[in-house]
This record gives structure tokens, sequence and C-alpha cells, in this order.
């Protein structure tokens, strides 16, 4: 028999259908959440069945199962650990630990295109293009490389995922992958995809205006409470600002915090180990230990939500040599405009001795520092007549 626990999310449930097309009725999975994982484990390991292989994917465990685990493994017990978030590399150290973050051409892994390159090579699984495909599409939704590669496919997998439950999600593609050649989505799914897009975007345009900026520790963190969508808001929303460090996506209900950056140099791994939580660089969470409850929720909840740049101006535009302007959530304008080879910063009209070496650098500065935002163009020519008026003066 085998034994296979897995994450209960896209890439973890790959390794079930994995599991399943290559072992049958042999095996016995269970799905779990982060935090699920080591009641999981501690159990398997009190029944002290030998004979039972088991397989961990996707996650990892904490550093007392760790130990137990390797116990297990020395007085003769089947293992095999397979993840690909770097916070687990170290059960590399271990005969049955499997972590590998990238793949060898510079690809990032997921755990179900880590155990599917296991099961072909220890000839446990017929490779196949369909299986090929469909274990493409998991790896490129979980490492955010479909997005690089306009793979809609790979994010509409993970709709459908969250669409249906879990056993109905494992039927219809273990069918898919046994019957077929090629991957391919029915008609029916396309149709309410199409509708489940609409309805994020929908959600996202909401959560936009919910938005709080707050600095924690060294970075500018967004905060955003939601229950739903997370990694299509966290990336969203971290495109709409990218003064931001990343965002932080609240879920109170599920007690547990998303973070997510577009940044390559910010590492949300190491914000979300801070609170004993773990994942990639790019994103990563934890459940809501009281420090991070503090920082997140309490710390934010009195603060104003970050206002929206002025989209539809004819004159007041990024960039502008003559002068962006900006508002800050203390009513105070900021014009940043350009002097010569750098960005000069006026205050409610009197010139500061800050410069910037790039318009970018400037409207970071100040979004950080002041909570701005670009206002519209019938508030820019206000400010510009009342400069004109003062000049007269
Ligand atoms: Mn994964």
């Amino acid at each position: 028999m085998y034994k296979l626990l897995s994450h209960n999310d896209l890439d973890g449930v790959g390794c079930g259908i994995l599991a399943k097309l290559a072992f049958g009725k042999e095996v016995n999975i269970r799905y779990n959440s982060v935090g699920g994982l080591d009641k999981e484990v501690s159990w398997f390991l009190n029944q002290k069945d030998m004979d039972t292989f088991l397989f961990i994917t996707d996650l990892s465990v904490n550093e007392e199962n760790e130990k137990r685990l390797a116990e297990y493994f020395r007085s003769g017990g089947n293992l095999q650990l397979i993840d690909h978030h770097k916070t687990a590399l170290h059960f590399n150290e271990y005969e049955w630990g499997h972590v590998v973050v990238e793949n060898g051409e510079g690809k990032l892994n997921s755990a179900t295109s880590l155990l599917y390159e296991y099961l072909v090579k220890h000839n446990l699984l017929t490779p196949k293009p369909v299986i090929e495909e469909f274990v493409e599409l998991i790896r490129q939704y979980d490492t955010w490389e479909w997005e690089e590669n306009d793979n809609y496919e790979a994010h509409r997998l993970n709709s459908l995922f969250y669409l249906i439950s879990i056993d109905e999600f494992v039927e219809i593609m273990l069918e898919r992958l046994q019957d077929n050649e090629h991957f391919q989505f029915s008609d029916f799914e396309k149709k309410i995809l199409e509708l489940e897009d609409n309805k994020i975007e929908r959600y996202i345009r909401r959560k936009r205006r919910e938005l709080i900026q707050h600095k924690i520790d060294s970075y500018y963190a967004g905060v955003v409470f939601a229950e739903m969508y997370h990694s299509e808001l966290g990336n969203e929303l971290g495109k709409d600002y990218p003064h931001l460090d990343y965002i932080a996506i609240i879920n109170m209900g599920g007690r547990r915090i998303g973070f997510r950056t577009i940044h390559d140099d910010v590492d949300v791994s190491v914000v979300a180990q801070k609170y004993g939580g773990g994942g990639h660089s790019k994103a990563s969470g934890c459940t809501m230990s009281s420090e991070a409850f503090k920082q997140f929720v309490e710390e934010t909840f009195h603060l104003d939500p970050l206002r929206e740049d002025a989209r539809r101006n004819k004159f007041n535009l990024k960039g502008n040599p003559l002068g962006s302007l900006y508002r800050s959530n203390e009513g105070k304008n900021y014009l940043l405009f350009r002097k010569d080879e750098y960005w000069l910063l006026e205050e409610n009209h009197k010139e500061l001795t800050l410069s910037f070496p790039s318009f970018d650098d400037g409207e970071k500065f100040i979004k950080r520092n002041y909570q701005t935002w670009l206002i519209r163009d019938e508030e820019f020519v206000e400010y510009l007549m009342e400069g004109y008026k003062l000049s007269k003066k």
C-alpha cells in the first residue's frame, strides 16, 4: 500500500492525481492545509505501519515530525518527501528528502512536476503527452510562469479546481488523463470559466479600493482583507501599486496571511518565516500569530485605504517633465517635475531639497512617505492657477 499526504491546493492535488494514475486503488490520499499536515503525519507514525510507503508532497513537516520520520526511515519504514519550497531545502540532508526549487534549465519546479519525474524515473508511471501537458499547466500556474507566458489555460485550470470539489476535480481529471491524447477543457467548462474570470475581475476592482498601506519592519506593505482569489488579488494589486514592497492578504476566517510580491529584491518567504510560515520568495504564507495580528490587523484597522491614481487625465500625466501632481492623505499637494537630468519635488508650491534620478524614484518616494495619488485634471489646473496667483504677489 501507498499513502500520500499532500497539500490541498492545485499543485498538491496534482500530486494526488498522479499517484492515482500510478497506484490506482493501492494508494490512500489525504489533502491537507499547511497547518494540518503535522497532525496527519503524527497519526500515521503512531500506527507503526511498516508496510505502507509514505509520500509527502508539496508540504513539509515540523521539527518534531522531521525527527520522527528520520527515525521511522532508519528503522526500515518507506518514505519519500517531495517538495519545491525553498524553506524545505534542509530535508535534502535525508535520503528520503527530495526538495528542488529549480530544475537544471532555469525553470522552477512544482511538486506535481517533481513527483511526475520521480514516478517516471522509477517506472511507476508511463509518460504520455496528455499527462505531461497537465503537469506543465500546474507547474506554470504554481510558479507564476503562466503569467510571463500568457498561459491562461494554466490559470483556468486553477479556477476550475476552486469551482468544484477536490473529489470531483480528481475524478474528472483522472478520466481525462486516462482517455485522451491531449489536454483540453470541455465546452461547458470553458463557459463557466469565462463567467468566473468576470467575477474575479469585479472582486479585484472592489478590493483595490480597500488596500491599506502600512510600514512593517523595513518594508512597505499593502494590506487587504479577502477570503477569495488570493493569488490573483496579490498579483494584480502588486502591479497596480509597484511602490509597495509586497501585498499581504488577510483571511480573517481562516486566520491566515498570504504574502505576494512582484519585486525581485523582496523575499516574502523571509517575511512569512518571521511569523512561523514559509513558502517562495514571490509568494508565501503563515497562520495568524498574535504578532502578525497586531502588525497587520490592529495597526492597520483605523487607517484609510490608498486612493487610486486618476485614470482619465489628459494633462496631469505621470512622467510629464513639466510636472505630475499628487495629493497626500494629509491634503498636501506634491508636484514632481524635471529640471536638467533630475526630478525635483515641490510641496504646496514650495520646492523641497530633494532630487531623484528618475520619475519612478520620485513617485515611489512620495507614495511611500506621503501616501499620495495622482489627482484629476481639474484639481491640477486649480493648483497651477494658485501657483500663478502666488507668483504675482
Ligand atoms: Mn506547490
